[in-house]
């Protein structure tokens, strides 16, 4: 007999800064709840500053009035937002709370991982999205509770594990988005992330509270 497993739920944190010597910022973070379904979006525009900053308004009035569904789908329409500008590196992700499934499609310089029970790196197609853009390819993965899913700009470095960064494994995620920017962010770039927790549904059932905390 199948056993239907329970839907998972999702705490997201997201964090930005501009780079030093900059009051605005390229970098973008957002997330959007769509039925079952948790979008979580990271971009790095081209370059920073005020041109920067304008491409990410761009992408972020593009997120926020799409109707979200598959991202591949969603990095060929920013492509062709983006057309005529400096373009920009970026990554979707949909977290399916039924289904208990990751999918991710990204383009450029923003990472992805997953860890958890094990760690897979997420692969984005190289390319810039309004400049040169190749159809990323779609990657799913089926997700745990206690899955911890990571995104970040190249202004946080990637050479971080769970040897040298312990706390990756349980801390509140406000604590290590925190971390991740003073610890692994470079001052000269402008530095973005997204951390997604995966957990199962409380006793109370609130399988479907989407918890957020943002400082951008
Ligand atoms: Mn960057």
């Amino acid at each position: 007999m199948a056993v239907t497993q329970p839907a998972l739920r999702f705490e997201v944190v997201a964090r930005a800064r501009p780079c030093a010597g900059e009051f605005v910022n390229g970098d973008l973070v957002r997330w959007k709840q769509v039925g079952e379904a948790t979008f979580v979006l990271v971009v790095d525009a081209t370059g920073h500053g005020k041109e920067a900053r304008r491409v990410a308004e761009l992408v972020e009035h593009t997120f926020d009035s799409a109707e979200l569904d598959d991202p591949v789908a969603f990095m060929s329409s920013l492509d062709q937002c983006l057309r005529g500008s400096r373009g920009a590196a970026a990554a979707l992700a949909r977290l399916d709370a039924d289904q208990r499934r990751l999918s991710y499609a990204g383009v450029g310089n923003v990472s992805g991982r997953v860890l958890g029970s094990h760690d897979t790196q997420l692969v984005a197609r190289e390319g810039t999205l309004g400049q040169h853009f190749r159809v990323p390819k779609l990657q799913t993965l089926d997700l745990e509770s206690g899955d911890l899913l990571l995104m970040h700009s190249d202004g946080i470095s990637g050479r971080f594990s769970s040897n040298g960064f312990p706390e990756l494994a349980g801390a509140a995620l406000p604590f290590l988005a925190t971390q991740l920017l003073e610890r692994f962010g470079k001052l000269y770039d402008d530095a973005s992330c997204a951390l997604v927790r995966v957990e199962e549904p409380g006793p109370d059932g609130s399988e479907h509270e989407l918890e957020v905390d943002s400082e951008q």
